[in-house]
């Protein structure tokens, strides 16, 4: 069975109480309850965590190398700023989504600069929680996607490729 990690960061623990407008008024408790609910509908286990603290973050995505085989990601304020958190994304290596509930991209100027984007598979942002559930459906696609197999290298086997002339 395929084992996804969730991750919220620092401050998610208070959806639901304040900044409704940006956030929406969905707590936390029950975006992870919809998450769970979908993971068992795909028939994926999901262990859902979160963390006011960036070494907590990095260490459960560390632990992620053994065991699971995806990531979703919303590091909230850490999106802005840990470059920690981006490393330790790139050196375990798992696809990874990174969730957003408001748009970055049309708040203030800081907030358009995701550390962790450039080792991400994608981004999900604007869409509310409802982006967990998307990223869920995505990494599922995406880990049980056929692909074709790479062939062996082929570029000994095909003749040298010349230049047409006009
Ligand atoms: O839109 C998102 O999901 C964010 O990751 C949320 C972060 C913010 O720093 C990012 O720029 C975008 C903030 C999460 C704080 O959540 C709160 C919820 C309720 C009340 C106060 C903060």
């Amino acid at each position: 069975m395929l084992r996804i990690l969730v991750l919220h960061g620092p401050n998610l623990n208070l959806l639901g109480t304040r900044e409704l407008g940006i956030y929406g008024s969905v707590p936390l408790d029950a975006i992870d309850a919809d998450i769970v609910k979908l993971a068992d509908e795909l028939s994926v286990e999901v262990d859902v965590r979160q963390s006011n603290h960036e070494g907590e973050l990095v260490t459960w995505i560390q632990e992620a190398r053994s065991g699971y085989q995806g990531v979703i990601i919303n590091p909230a304020a850490y999106t802005h700023t840990s470059v920690a958190i981006r490393d330790a994304l790139a050196a375990v290596n798992l696809p990874t989504i990174e969730v957003h509930l408001s748009n970055i991209h049309q708040r203030e100027d800081f907030r358009r600069q995701s550390y962790v984007a450039g080792v991400t598979l994608g981004q999900i942002s604007g869409l509310g929680s409802a982006g967990y559930l998307l990223a869920l459906r995505g990494l599922h696609g995406h880990l049980t996607a056929r692909r074709p197999k790479k062939e062996p290298s082929s570029k000994m086997a095909t003749s040298p490729r010349r230049a047409r002339r006009r």
